[in-house]
């Protein structure tokens, strides 16, 4: 098989699995899981983890998601699914250089602007023993201002990011946001996030990739 995606799904493997699935391309699924996640990592019979020598000299990093394009070794899931949509081209991929250029920026916009205050927020819910509540605070003071931003720029694009259909950018920014799903009172402010989330997890290849996801060892 030309495409292998390393990476449990309950990782941001989710995102380039979740692409594959979109385009309808064969890959294996090598689920390689976090190393912290076993209870013994050295053990003789540990499961392929992010830091077992085989897994290593594929990302020297430690990190999953990566992929094995037919000897094209890629890492960083954003990266991996903006390159997928390329090759594969079809409605997910940019149509020119300025739908390219905006993809790219929400993409990057979602990472660096995003993704950790959401990830911050998920792990200080309500629902979680450990949590600090002022940390959840504090992040979804920031998210509502990024979401009044996607708010309106789904508004004004017709209900997707790019281009009035969905795309790479809105798979990449959803797989963002999701973290954030944790805190309902970011959605009940913003409805067009709230209605484009509900679109993009809607998707069959969305709710094939969770459902895949869900059977996983929590
Ligand atoms: N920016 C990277 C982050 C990759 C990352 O942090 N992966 C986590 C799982 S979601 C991981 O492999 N952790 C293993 C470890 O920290 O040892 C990406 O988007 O691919």
């Amino acid at each position: 098989m030309a495409l292998k995606i390393y990476g449990v799904l309950r990782s941001r493997a989710s995102r380039p699995i979740w692409m594959a699935r979109e385009l309808g391309i064969p890959y294996e699924h090598v689920p390689v899981i976090q190393h912290y996640r076993l209870a013994d990592a050295t053990a003789p019979d540990a499961p392929l983890h992010t830091q077992s020598p085989a897994f290593l000299a594929i990302n020297p990093g430690g990190l999953v998601p990566s992929i094995d394009d037919d000897g094209l070794v890629l890492h960083e899931s954003l990266a991996i699914t903006l390159y997928l949509a390329r090759k594969h081209g079809g409605d997910l991929a940019p149509r020119d250089l300025a739908e390219e250029g905006r993809m790219l920026a929400w993409t990057l916009w979602a990472a660096t602007e995003c993704e950790a205050v959401a990830l911050q927020v998920m792990k200080n819910a309500p629902a979680v023993k450990t949590r600090d509540p002022a940390l959840y605070d504090a992040g979804v003071a920031v998210l509502a201002r990024k979401f009044a931003v996607l708010d309106r720029a789904l508004a004004a694009g017709g209900g997707y990011l790019v281009g009035g259909r969905f795309t790479v950018a809105d798979l990449n920014v959803a797989e963002i946001i999701r973290y954030a799903q944790a805190a309902p009172e970011l959605f009940a402010a913003a409805p067009h996030v709230q209605r484009w989330i509900t679109a993009c997890q809607a998707r069959p290849a969305f709710v094939a990739m969770m459902a895949e996801r869900n059977a996983e060892p929590a």
